[in-house]
């Protein structure tokens, strides 16, 4: 299991190289790694940006397994703030694969000269708050040493993959004699897997990408399910040249009025603004049919209160078992694909083909709640008191989401108050952006945001657009450090948990949680208000002059 440890090191200041000195430095060079090192150099600051990976794109760089997409249409999963950028920019398809979404992140690095301003293959080790020159003094394995002002974390809320023990010490990954891979760190070389015994573990997003692009190359593909999955068709294809043009006539109307959406997407999808449980039942079937159809994520906003109302959300849930029946011959195999907890409450997945991959002769199914993977073996795994034999295993388990990414830095903020103990319990925050303790510092899209739940473009615009205000509301004053009360971030804390009770995010297992990742707190992690609420109460704390922050001259 990766979970984050605490890498101790020795402190950044204490070494021989000189610390080269910047206003600001991201940690991070996927999508808001680079809006923020456009924003806030544009500002005319002194920006740098250190990313870990060979490469810009962040998610698109790592998860480069065959079947990676998008699963929010490409003509909204894009950037918004520049109208030759998103005029320019011609997507190939309504969802987006990967090597194009890493192709955009390239033109954009590009485009706007930002290479200049990002040292790659530089993973950020240490980041301490010195609180007599009031600047972060930050360090990475490779001995770079910097300062800055202020230190904004892009690390992405999925950045470290999560890894479990599977039977820990006597029986653990490393017995697998095999090849072992993770769908968030696939090779870069291309993979041979033709003729292949591939076993699959995790059927999230990534193993339902996966496993029908897996399922074509392999001799035989086991796929070990702990939870299954509601799968919604993406019916991708090429995109609709009309439909782009219609939305490139208004691109600025069409960006405004998905801001205005509970997701930051999908506002061309007119939600039913009534119960489900108000409707007949041939107008629900004929609502979420037409959802079907559409395909993608709006199956969820096909009324008001899919994901507030246990007794509305099981309406849905049974449809799209109803689904999973028709698509799936054996019935057994039927039975044990069918969710049953309630839909939404795990990310809702977008796939193609997924169900109907399980009629094929050369894929298993094989269910690992009822009888949990007790252990490795040198040729494959052993549950339910059987071994199961296979070549190369592919890990599709998922990240250690939200609070592991900066966890794994040894982040030091006031007196040495290391994250890890701060955020032993879970994460806390105020508005998502700022730490109690770390002055200066702004996490984007991370615990306590609507990140989530959110198109993440419009997250990271958000996020990095309210940091650039800050910043250069700060400079106006001769202000020299910004820092969340304690007060204020334990009341957002109290907020993110009390918006959670309304939902049926709290009614599962999940990442959300904490749950997928042993030992860690089952706490809320995002905030579930919804984007515009929550872009709401962010202007309203910078209007207010950052009421619940301290402010020091
Ligand atoms: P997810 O959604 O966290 O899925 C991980 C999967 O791995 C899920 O099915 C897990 O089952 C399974 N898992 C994790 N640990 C184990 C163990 N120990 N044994 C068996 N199965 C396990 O990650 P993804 O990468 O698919 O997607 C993450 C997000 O990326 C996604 O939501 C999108 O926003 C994009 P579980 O459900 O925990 O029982």
């Amino acid at each position: 299991m990766m979970t984050a440890s605490r890498q101790d090191q020795p402190p950044p200041e204490d070494r021989a190289a000189p610390a080269q000195a910047f206003d600001v430095l991201i940690v991070g060079a996927g999508f808001g790694g680079l809006y923020a090192l456009y924003k806030l150099r544009g500002m005319g600051l002194e920006v740098l940006a250190l990313e870990a990976a060979e490469s810009v794109g962040g998610t698109w760089w790592v998860n480069r397994y065959p079947g990676a997409r998008v699963d929010i249409q490409s003509l909204e999963y894009s950037y918004s703030f520049s109208e030759d950028l998103q005029q320019d920019w011609r997507w190939t398809e309504r969802y987006a694969a990967q090597p194009e979404l890493l192709r955009y992140a390239n033109h954009v690095a590009d485009r706007f000269d930002l290479r200049r301003d990002i040292r790659l293959n530089t993973r950020v080790g240490a980041a301490h708050f010195d609180e007599v020159a009031r600047r972060w003094r930050v360090s990475s394995a490779d001995g770079g040493r910097w300062t800055a002002r202020f230190l904004v974390l892009a690390i992405g809320p999925l950045s470290s993959p999560n890894l479990p023990a599977f039977g820990g010490a006597e029986g653990g990954i490393e017995r697998f004699a095999g090849q072992v891979l993770h769908s968030a760190a696939w090779p870069n070389e291309p993979l041979e897997l033709r003729g292949r015994d591939v076993a699959v573990i995790g059927t999230g997003s990534s193993g339902v990408q996966l496993i029908p692009n897996l399922a074509d190359q392999a001799s035989a593909l086991t796929v070990f399910q702990r939870t299954a999955a509601y799968v919604v068709p993406a019916h991708n294809g090429p995109l609709d040249v009309a439909w782009e043009a219609r939305i490139k006539a208004d691109y600025a109307g069409f960006r405004a009025r998905n801001r205005n959406t509970y997701s930051g997407f999908g506002s061309e999808l007119t939600p039913r603004p009534i119960s489900a449980l108000d409707a007949t039942a041939e107008e629900r079937e004929a609502a979420f049919e037409e959802r079907w159809r559409v395909g993608g994520l709006g199956l969820l906003s096909a009324f008001r209160d899919l994901l507030t109302n246990p007794r509305a959300n099981e309406l849905a849930a049974g449809f799209v078992r109803g689904k999973i029946r028709q698509a799936v011959r054996d019935p057994a195999t039927a039975e044990l694909l069918c969710p049953r907890h309630p839909i939404g409450c795990k990310r809702l997945c977008v796939g193609t083909g997924y169900y109907e991959t399980f009629n094929r002769p050369n894929v298993v199914l094989v269910d690992v709640h009822a009888h949990p993977i007790a252990a490795m073996t040198p040729a494959g795994l052993v549950a339910g008191g059987r071994e199961h034999r296979f070549d190369t295993l592919v890990l599709a388990t998922g990240f250690d989401a939200f609070t592991g990414p900066a966890m794994r830095i040894d982040l030091r903020g006031r007196g040495g108050l290391h994250i890890q103990d701060k955020w032993r319990g879970g994460p806390l925050n105020y508005l998502g952006l700022a730490v109690a303790g770390f002055p200066n510092l702004f996490y984007i899209a991370g615990p306590g945001s609507t990140s989530a739940f959110t198109n993440f473009f419009v997250m990271v615009e958000h996020h990095v657009d309210w940091v650039a205000d800050c910043l250069a509301w700060l400079d106006a004053r001769g202000h020299t450090t910004i820092e969340a009360s304690t007060e204020a971030e334990s009341d957002w804390v109290t907020f993110v948990n009390a918006t959670a009770e309304k939902t049926v995010y709290l009614g599962c297992k999940s990442w959300y949680v904490g749950d997928n990742v042993p030992g860690k707190p089952h706490v809320f992690m995002p905030l579930a208000c919804g984007f515009p609420a929550y872009a709401k109460r962010c202007a309203a704390v910078a209007n207010s002059g950052y009421e619940g922050f301290i402010i020091e001259a």
